[in-house]
């Protein structure tokens, strides 16, 4: 794994490749120079690094330093070394802020090992002393002292969060008109929407016309109905479904390629629309979006924790206190707030009060899912809805937080048990799903596929990558390899009903490949938190409500953050369809609203 990130090598001859880009001596850093800002400074003073040569200066979303990075070091591109298998700068994420895991004036923090375990020993400057994360608990003393100072400055609307709902809501509230700030407490924009691998689903889309595809916007509501257990708000769903092909127009329009289209489970047809190559859906969406909002100069603030929804007397939302990294506790006044700051699957205490039985289970949630926008808008009345359904995605990969997309199974994988015995429909819904699995004698089990699959679905590769595969070059191998001694009659089985078209062991209705061409290939799964499907309660013009089911004026929500489009269990692809459907709503309401007042 050391060999991997060589790339610290590079960077390191970067660095110092640097010091001839400014003026002032070139000099080789002391012996005791242990911070990146040591080092930079000892070149050619702080001004290398922030605009006035002072840290005082440094704004929130740290723009002029990571300008500085980029035209002395070049940008993502030519910092990735194409010789290593992996490189961080061409991970999933994009075009990141580089101060989000090199830090000037702290030890480096190497942000993608909040999701997986890479061994890197040797990042520039690492053996500076850690220090205590940014402050995660919100100082209540802090935030009325901001209060009782008034706002610093005001905006039509405020949005926070800038996942797909908060890029959705802010574009769309902009181009009403609305002067625009979009918070992020986070280093860098995306969300849990940067994590999603499926794609999105729609109906009447010139993508399922091309495939003769017959479906309607009433299945598409009866799926997602059936699927959360009749519990969903129908007037909610039929909305999303309703508005569903115009919000895949809406990203195409955006610069979004979404040219595949694949069945996801629960769906009676194919209608999570997705990249054709198999990429994942997320990563493209969030990086487009991120184009256009710099594009368009969106007033975007990284580092920047909402903390505090403001009240005037008459109970209207008129502001929000913000936590930024640099700046402190500070109010923007605003006519208009949207809430997009997702679920709460990455707040331990709050699966462990809702929902007990998954306080132990691992997530598949970007870490920033801690249900931000849950608790402000409690504090303030807010109604909520269905707050303890929490989804677990049956296929987690074992004792990790990498999700194995429910698409791996919709392009042709099928599930067994650690006996190599399949246990259920690998196409059911997740609830049904996840519950078989953890009834399985093991608690966790196998997605077996072959390379067929490998061909169609891009993403796989990168869980090859991650060494999260078995592999061998025959059936019985692979039988052997992992101990599941039923898989050969078990694949036997599967390809004789795959070749009538007629699963008689679990009523698989849709099984696109066979498993016949080596090599084969296993991963162990199992279910994980995924998605919170309560939250917020809004009507359709995403208002939040409160206790007495009355709008609170100026305050909007959608996305994760807001319960009753889901019910008691969310569809594949129906995540993103919510963040766009219900981002442009509330973006466009709130905008309204705003420019009302
Ligand atoms: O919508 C989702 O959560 C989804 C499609 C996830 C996945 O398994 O890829």
């Amino acid at each position: 794994m050391k060999k991997r990130y060589l790339f610290i090598l590079v960077t390191v001859l970067a660095v110092t490749a640097c010091s001839s880009f400014r003026s002032g001596p070139k000099t080789e850093p002391a012996a005791e120079i242990t911070t990146m800002a040591a080092f930079h400074a000892e070149m050619s003073g702080c001004q290398t690094c922030h605009a006035d040569g002072s840290k005082v200066t440094v704004s929130d979303s740290e723009n002029h330093e990571n300008e500085q990075c980029v035209s002395c070091h070049g940008g993502y591109e030519k910092m990735a070394n194409a010789a290593l298998e992996f490189d961080p700068h061409t991970s999933h994420l994009g075009d990141i802020n580089c101060t989000t895991c090199h830090k000037g004036h702290d030890a480096p923090q190497f942000y993608c090992n909040n999701c997986h375990s890479f061994n890197i020993e040797a990042m520039p400057f690492a053996d500076v002393p850690k220090k205590a994360a940014w402050d995660r608990d919100w100082n209540q003393e802090a935030i009325q002292k901001a209060i009782a100072a008034g706002p610093v400055e005001k905006t039509d609307v405020v949005v926070v969060g800038a996942g797909s709902t908060g890029f959705n809501a802010a574009l769309t509230a902009e181009r009403k008109g609305a002067k625009i700030i979009l918070f992020e407490k986070a280093p860098f924009t995306g969300g849990n929407s940067m994590l999603a691998a499926g794609g999105i689903n729609a109906v009447g889309t010139p993508q399922q016309a091309k495939k003769g595809i017959k479906d309607s916007v009433d299945w598409f509501v009866e799926d997602t109905m059936k699927g959360g257990r009749y519990k969903n708000d129908e007037k909610l769903v039929r909305i999303m479904a309703e508005e569903s092909a115009d919000a895949v127009k809406w990203l195409e329009s955006l610069g979004v390629n979404l040219d595949g289209l694949k069945r996801s489970g629960g769906a009676r047809v194919q209608r999570t629309h997705a990249p054709a190559n198999g990429a994942s859906a997320g990563p493209q969406i969030i990086q487009t979006l991120r184009k256009v909002a710099k594009r368009e100069h969106l007033d975007t603030r990284l580092n920047s924790r909402v903390e505090k929804l403001v009240l005037n007397d008459n109970r209207e939302v008129v502001g929000v206190v913000v936590h930024g990294k640099h700046s402190g506790y500070y109010m923007v006044a605003a006519d208009a707030v949207v809430l997009a700051t997702g679920g709460y699957g990455m707040n331990k205490e709050m699966i462990a009060w809702y929902r007990p039985t998954f306080a132990k289970m691992t997530s598949s949630n970007n870490i920033t899912a801690t249900g931000d926008g849950i608790i402000m808008a409690k504090e303030i009345g807010a109604s909520m809805t269905d707050i303890d359904w929490v989804q677990a995605h049956p296929t987690v990969g074992k004792d990790s937080r990498i999700l194995i997309s429910e698409t791996v199974r919709g392009v042709g994988a099928i599930m067994v048990n650690t006996d190599g015995k399949r246990f259920v429909n690998e196409l059911t819904t997740r609830d049904r799903a996840s519950d078989a699995i953890l009834k399985q004698k093991e608690g966790y089990a196998w997605l077996v596929f072959d390379e067929q699959l490998i061909a169609k679905k891009k993403m796989v590769r990168g869980y090859e990558h991650l060494g999260m595969l078995k592999k061998a070059d025959t059936v019985e191998g692979l039988a052997k390899m992992t101990g599941m001694s039923a898989l050969p009659e078990t694949i036997k089985a599967y390809n004789a009903y795959q070749s009538t078209g007629k699963d008689l062991a679990f009523g698989r209705s849709d099984m696109p490949l066979n498993l016949t061409k080596p090599p084969f290939y296993a991963v162990r799964v199992a279910p994980g938190i995924h998605h919170t499907m309560g939250g917020v309660a809004i009507d359709p013009d995403s208002e939040v409500l409160d206790l007495q089911s009355w709008p609170i004026p100026g305050l909007y929500a959608a996305g994760e953050v807001t319960g009753g489009v889901h019910g008691f269990n969310r569809l594949g692809g129906n995540a993103i369809a919510d963040t766009v459907v219900f981002g442009r709503r509330a973006g466009a309401h709130a905008a309204e609203y705003a420019l009302k007042k």
